[in-house]
C-alpha cells in the first residue's frame, strides 16, 4: 500500500489522538482549578508509525488489507499519574464518559506481564468526525504511574536495541529494576494521604494568590493609587507570614473592595 493512502488511513487516528488527549488535559486542568488533586499527572498520544504497524502486522500474520481491522493500539494514549490509586479512579472515569465505550481492559499492575512490565490498558471505541463522515476506531489507553512508565521506557528502548533479544545479565537487572520499582510505588501509596494534603493545599494557596493578584492589578485601573498601594502592601505582609487564614480573609475582604468597583476577579490565575 501507498505510503500517501497509509496517511489517508491513519487520518482518523490522528484525530482521536488529538481530541482524547486534549479531553484528559482538561479533566487535569478541571481539578486543579476546583483546587483538587488531579489523578491525571501527564497525558501523552501518538499514532502509530506506518513501520511499526506493518511490522506489528508481519509478526502475527496479518494480512496488509486487514491491519485495522486487527491491530487495536493505532491511536495510543498514555496517561501518567503520580499512585498506583490514581489508575483506578482513571479507570472508572473513562468507565463513566459517554464519548468513549469500553471494549476490552487488561491490569498488568495486579497482573504484570512477565517481562516486569505494569500499566493497565484499556481499549475504547471512539466516534471521530472527519470530513468524509464518521468513523469509530479503537483508541489503546494506557495508563501508569510515574515509575511504571520510567521502567517500561527503559525496558522498551531495550527491546529496540537488543531486537535478537535482550541479553540473561540486563533480563537480570530490568527484573530487579521492576522490583524496587513496585516497591516504590507501594512506599508512595503508604503516604498517599500526605503528599496529597500537601499538593492540595499549595494549590488552593497558588489559586487565592493568583485571585489577589489578578484583583489587585484590576484596582489600579480604577481606584486611587495610594490606595492599591496600600492594599499591595498588606498583601506582601501577609504572603510573607505564611499564615493561610489569614490570606483567605484578605482575599475575601479583598473581593469586597473589588466588587465595589465593578473589577472583581476577571480570570482566575490557574497557573500551578
Ligand atoms: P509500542 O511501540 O509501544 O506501540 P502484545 O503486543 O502481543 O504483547 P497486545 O494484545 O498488542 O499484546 O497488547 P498488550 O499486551 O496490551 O501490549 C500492547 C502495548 O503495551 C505494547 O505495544 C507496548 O506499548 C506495551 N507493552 C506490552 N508489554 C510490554 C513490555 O513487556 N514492555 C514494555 N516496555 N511495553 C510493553 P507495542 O506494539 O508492543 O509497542
Amino acid at each position: 500500500m501507498e505510503i500517501q493512502l497509509w496517511k489517508q488511513l491513519l487520518e482518523p487516528y490522528e484525530i482521536a489522538v488529538e481530541e482524547i488527549t486534549m479531553k484528559f488535559q482538561h479533566i487535569q486542568k478541571q481539578y486543579r482549578q476546583s483546587g483538587r488533586y488531579s489523578p491525571v499527572e501527564e497525558v501523552h498520544g501518538r499514532v502509530k508509525r506506518i513501520a511499526s504497524i506493518l511490522d506489528k502486522a508481519r509478526k502475527r500474520n496479518i494480512p496488509e488489507n486487514e491491519i485495522l481491522d486487527h491491530l487495536q493500539d493505532i491511536a495510543g494514549i498514555r496517561i501518567i499519574c503520580q499512585f498506583e490509586e490514581d489508575i483506578y479512579d482513571i479507570v472508572e472515569l473513562i468507565k463513566g464518559r459517554h464519548d468513549m465505550k469500553v471494549l476490552a481492559e487488561k491490569d498488568y499492575v495486579k497482573n504484570p506481564k512477565p517481562s516486569g512490565y505494569r500499566s493497565y490498558h484499556v481499549i475504547v471505541e471512539y466516534t471521530v468526525e472527519t470530513i468524509s463522515g464518521s468513523r469509530t476506531i479503537p483508541v489503546e489507553l494506557q495508563i501508569r504511574t510515574m515509575a511504571m512508565n520510567f521502567w517500561s521506557t527503559i525496558e522498551h528502548s531495550l527491546q529496540y536495541k537488543y531486537s535478537q533479544g535482550i541479553p540473561d545479565e540486563i533480563r537480570d537487572r530490568l527484573n530487579s529494576a521492576a522490583s524496587a520499582i513496585l516497591l516504590l510505588d507501594n512506599e508512595m501509596s503508604s503516604i498517599h494521604g500526605e503528599i496529597m494534603d500537601a499538593q492540595n493545599s499549595f494549590t488552593v494557596r497558588a489559586n487565592i494568590v493568583g485571585d489577589i493578584l489578578n484583583n489587585i492589578q484590576n484596582l489600579y485601573g480604577v481606584a486611587n493609587n495610594r490606595e492599591v498601594e496600600k492594599i499591595q502592601d498588606e498583601f506582601f505582609v501577609i504572603y510573607r507570614s505564611g499564615n493561610m487564614d489569614r490570606l483567605m480573609q484578605f482575599n475575601r475582604e479583598l473581593d469586597i473592595i473589588a466588587e465595589g468597583y465593578q473589577v472583581q476577579k476577571v480570570k482566575r490565575n490557574t497557573e500551578y
